[in-house]
């Protein structure tokens, strides 16, 4: 079974932080291939777990506005104004407000498996147009 929902909150952070680099225009949203391209560190055109681990981490600490290693649902509203309530529910596992590094890798483990249709341990290019087609 696939949870869109929480495919849609990797999407939303994913090109939120794609805003803050250089690849972002102005005014558009990432397709996939820039989401590969800003994710792929070795060139092989695929996003692999460790990649992926990398980019979830590097879009906690951005989401972390306040810097004390706590995301907060406060945090993520402010950063993704128009996110699914639901979405961020489903990410604080054990509802205390707060989304620990440990629930955010946990709910974005969970994408990464969903997303990887053909169990390869990657990302490719035709998967992750599929997630975008779906969301
Ligand atoms: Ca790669
Ligand atoms: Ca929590
Ligand atoms: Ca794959």
């Amino acid at each position: 079974m696939k949870s869109t929902k929480c495919i849609f909150l990797l999407l939303a952070i994913v090109s939120l932080i794609a805003a803050d680099t250089a690849w972002a225009k102005e005014g558009q949203s990432m397709n996939s291939e820039e989401i590969i391209d800003i994710s792929d560190l070795n060139g092989d055109d695929r996003i692999n777990i460790e990649e992926y681990r990398n980019r979830i981490t590097d879009v906690y600490f951005f989401l972390d506005a306040n810097k004390d290693g706590k995301l907060t649902v406060v945090e993520i509203q402010k950063s993704i104004p128009n996110l699914d309530p639901d979405v961020i529910d489903n990410a604080d596992v054990n509802d205390d407000t707060i989304i620990t590094i440990y629930e955010f890798r946990y709910v974005l483990y969970k994408d990464f498996d969903a997303m990887d249709q053909n169990q390869d341990g990657n990302l490719d290019k035709q998967e992750m147009k599929t997630m975008m087609e779906e969301k």
